[in-house]
């Protein structure tokens, strides 16, 4: 009889447990497409970037499409946990080329991001953003230099020396989001049942957003014009 009672009781914990995992983990997925009009490509293409909060603006070149990120999708709003742990692997903002590698970096609030030096010149990578005030100095080739990044916000990064460089860390307060690919498709996985605001933002900053309903086990398609 004992035996038998054993033999039950396996089941119904493994059974206990599934359900339990399933309920904690249950979630869903957003995935889209962003459709960027010719106009929209040509006006990323080149844009007014002052370096200095008092400097004149002054036209650089930006990054076009094809050859780096140019757009990153995020949620905002209100999640049963709002503790997120950091990626294990820091993230690179690489200096190749004398240009920024990738363009925009979404990264969690509270992330240390890496900025090698992969030239043969030297760089000067700094911000005077609200969000991340920051000055690394010059640094040589196969070198590299560290920035937390504590507190969300958008972090336009410049170098000293060469004026034609720039990008964005864009700091978020959770970890769904997605760098839209080339072909404009994106895919937020594992996000948690709830109702959001999906939010685009390309080197322009936030472009556009959309109220999202996300439920357990299902994909919420997305679609941005811009
Ligand atoms: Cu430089």
């Amino acid at each position: 009889m004992r035996f038998l009672n054993e033999m039950i009781q396996i089941p119904v914990c493994t059974f206990i447990f599934i359900w339990v995992y399933a309920v904690n983990v249950s979630a869903g997925e957003i995935k889209g497409v962003v459709l960027f009009s010719p106009q929209s490509v040509k006006t990323q293409a080149r844009q007014t970037m002052p370096r200095y909060p008092h400097g004149k603006s002054r036209e650089l070149p930006m990054h076009g499409i094809g050859n780096t990120t140019q757009a990153v999708v995020y949620i905002t709003g209100k999640f049963p946990d709002s503790t997120f742990s950091t990626p294990d692997t820091q993230p690179i903002m690489d200096q190749r080329d004398e240009q920024f590698i990738p363009y925009i970096l979404p990264v969690l609030a509270g992330t240390t991001v890496n900025f090698p030096n992969n030239d043969r010149v030297y760089h000067n990578i700094f911000s005077f953003s609200k969000a991340k005030t920051f000055d690394l100095g010059k640094y040589p080739t196969k070198t590299s230099k560290k920035v937390k990044f504590d507190q969300t916000g958008v972090v336009k990064v410049y170098c000293e020396i060469h004026a034609h460089m720039n990008a964005f860390i864009l700091v978020l307060p959770n970890p769904y989001y997605s760098v839209v690919n080339q072909d404009g498709k994106f895919s937020i996985p594992d996000v948690p049942a709830g109702t959001y605001q999906l939010k685009i933002f390309t080197g322009r900053g936030t472009e556009s957003e959309k109220k999202i309903i996300v439920n357990d086990n299902r994909t919420t398609l997305v679609e941005f014009s811009l």
